[in-house]
C-alpha cells in the first residue's frame, strides 16, 4: 500500500514529461530509440506506467477481496451464532414436526395425543413399566447368594450340586449382565441363621441354557454342603475413598458410573451406569417437557461438565407406579453399549438385604447446585453422608408419612451437607465387600442442606425387582 503511494507521487499526472523531468530521467540511448522526441516523450511515461498500473490494481483488488472475504466471514459468523442461539431457544420450547413442517409446544410432544401428522410427536417417548410379577432370580446378603423364586415355593438358595459354568452365564444374563460372570461357592454352614436352614433348590443335569427357575428342582439339603454365590458384572470398582452442598471436588475415575443426562446440551439430571448399556436415574427427570427420548444424551467419563461426546439414548422406562415422589426411578437405555474403561465403569446393584443400618457411611455425587438457590457445579462433587433411620426420617418433626418403603433418607440432621437440584437421578453408593453398590437414587427433599430436612433417595433395595424386570424385558 505505501509502496503504491510512493509510486503515484513520482508519476506526472499528465503523462508528459517536462524538460527538467526529461533531464532527470535521462538514460543512455540505444540505437533502436525513435528519433522523433515527441514520440519518445509519449512513449517513455507509458513505459514507466505500464509495469506500475497492474501493481496498483492488483494491490487494491487484493485489498477489496480480503475486505469482502473478511466481511463475509464476520457476517456468516454472526448469522451462525445467532442461528445457534435461536435454535437452542426454539428447541427448549418447541417440538418440530419434520413431516408436516410445523412447531408444536414441547409439552404437547409425548402427551398421548398426536399433534403432528402421522403422530410423529408420539413415536419416541418415555414409557412406563409396572412389574406385576416377581422376577425369579436374585442375589441376597452381602455375599450375593443366588436365590430362585418358585410360585408357591417362594425363594430358595441354589446348591452347588451339578452347577456348571453354563448355568453361571445363563443366570447372569437373566439378571441383565453378560460381562464377566463369576461364581463362587459358599459353605451352607457359613450362611447366616436365616439362610442356612434352607429351603434349597439345585440344577438338574443338562439344563445349562434353560432359565434358572425352570432348570432347578427343590432339595431339602445340598449334597455338596455348598450354595452358589454370583458376581455378574465387573462392577463397583471406583476410587480409593468417597452440588452437592457442602461436598468436595471429585474425579470421575473414582466414581466412574456417574452419568450426566442432558437435554439440548444442558445438564438436567444425574444417573448411574449399571451395565454398558443401562443407566439408572429418577422418574421425575422425565416428566413434562422432558418425555421425548431423542432429546436426551448421556455424557460419561467427564469430571468437568461438558456436552461433548454424549451417547444417544433409544429407550427410557419409568416406573409405572411413580407419583408423589414414590417409586421415583427410571432406566435409560443407550443406543449402543459403551466401551468401558477408566472413568467409565458400572456400579454394582446391591444384593437384596444388604443390611444397611442407620449411620452407615454413604456417598452421593453429582454436578448439582452448590447451594439451594445456586448454580450447577462445573466439576463433579462428592459428599459423605450417613444413612438416617426410617423411624427418625418418618417422624412428624422430619418428613412424617411422606416417607414410603421405596425411600431412604441420608444426610446430616444439623444440615450443611446434601444433594440438591441437578443431582437428581444420581447415585448414592455404599462400599461393601470392596465394591461400591448403588443403594439410592437422588430423589427429593425440602430445600437443600437445611436443618432437619435431609435428602430423600429412592430405595434401590425395594426396586431391584423392577430394575431386573426392565433389563430383561428390553434386552
Ligand atoms: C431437586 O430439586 C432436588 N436436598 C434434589 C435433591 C434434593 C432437593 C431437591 C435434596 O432435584
Amino acid at each position: 500500500m505505501s509502496e503504491s503511494r510512493v509510486h503515484q507521487t513520482k508519476q506526472p499526472s499528465s503523462g508528459v514529461l517536462t524538460k527538467t523531468q526529461q533531464a532527470d530521467t535521462q538514460q543512455p540511448r540505444d540505437t533502436t530509440d525513435p528519433l522523433n522526441p515527441l514520440q519518445q516523450a509519449v512513449l517513455r511515461p507509458g513505459r514507466h506506467r505500464k509495469p506500475m498500473t497492474p501493481h496498483r490494481n492488483t494491490a487494491s483488488k487484493r485489498k477489496r477481496v480480503v475486505l469482502t472475504v473478511l466481511t463475509v466471514i464476520v457476517v456468516l459468523g454472526i448469522l451462525v451464532t445467532a442461528g445457534y442461539f435461536i435454535k437452542q431457544l426454539i428447541d427448549t420450547k418447541y417440538y418440530f414436526c419434520k413431516r408436516s413442517i410445523k412447531f408444536i409446544p414441547l409439552d404437547k410432544a409425548c402427551d398421548g395425543t398426536s399433534d403432528c401428522t402421522d403422530g410423529e410427536d408420539e413415536l419416541t417417548c418415555v414409557s412406563s413399566f409396572t412389574d406385576n410379577t416377581t422376577f425369579p432370580v436374585r442375589l441376597i446378603t452381602p455375599a450375593g447368594v443366588l436365590q430362585v423364586y418358585n410360585e408357591g415355593a417362594g425363594w430358595r438358595s441354589v446348591c452347588g450340586d451339578d452347577w456348571t459354568e453354563k448355568h453361571t452365564a445363563t443366570t447372569c444374563q437373566q439378571l441383565g449382565y453378560t460381562q464377566n460372570p463369576q461364581r463362587t461357592v459358599l459353605s451352607v454352614t457359613a450362611l447366616g441363621a436365616s439362610l442356612s436352614k434352607g429351603p434349597f433348590t439345585a440344577v438338574q443335569s443338562g439344563t445349562g441354557t434353560s432359565p434358572i427357575q425352570t432348570a432347578t428342582i427343590d432339595r431339602t439339603e445340598c449334597r455338596t454342603g455348598q450354595v452358589i454365590s454370583l458376581t455378574c458384572s465387573d462392577c463397583g470398582q471406583g476410587g480409593s475413598e468417597e452440588r452437592i452442598v457442602g461436598g468436595t471436588d471429585a474425579l470421575i475415575q473414582d466414581w466412574p458410573w456417574q452419568v450426566s443426562l442432558q437435554q439440548n446440551g444442558g445438564h438436567t439430571c444425574g444417573g448411574s451406569l449399571v451395565s454398558p448399556r443401562w443407566v439408572v436415574s429418577a422418574a421425575h427427570c422425565f416428566t413434562g417437557t422432558k418425555r421425548e427420548v431423542g432429546r436426551w444424551r448421556a455424557v460419561t467419563g467427564k469430571t468437568y461438565m461438558s456436552s461433548l461426546g454424549g451417547a444417544t439414548v433409544d429407550r427410557i422406562v419409568k416406573n409405572g407406579r411413580y407419583g408423589s415422589n414414590d417409586y421415583d426411578i427410571a432406566m435409560v437405555r443407550l443406543s449402543s453399549p459403551l466401551s468401558l474403561g477408566e472413568g467409565r465403569r458400572p456400579v454394582c446393584l446391591p444384593p437384596k438385604d444388604l443390611g444397611l443400618i442407620a449411620g452407615s457411611p454413604l456417598v452421593v455425587t453429582g454436578w448439582g447446585y452448590l447451594e439451594e438457590k445456586g448454580k450447577t457445579s462445573a466439576s463433579l462433587q462428592k459428599a459423605s453422608i450417613p444413612l438416617i433411620s426410617r423411624e427418625k426420617c418418618s417422624s412428624p418433626a422430619i418428613y412424617g408419612s411422606n416417607i414410603t418403603p421405596r425411600m431412604i433418607c441420608a444426610g446430616l440432621l444439623q444440615g450443611g451437607v446434601d444433594a440438591c437440584q441437578g443431582d437428581s437421578g444420581g447415585p448414592l453408593v455404599r462400599l461393601s465387600s470392596s465394591r461400591w453398590r448403588l443403594v439410592g437414587v437422588v430423589s427429593w427433599g425440602v430445600g437443600c442442606a437445611r436443618q432437619g430436612r435431609p435428602g430423600v433417595y429412592s430405595n434401590v433395595d425395594q426396586l431391584l425387582n423392577w430394575i431386573h424386570s426392565v433389563m430383561e424385558e428390553n434386552q
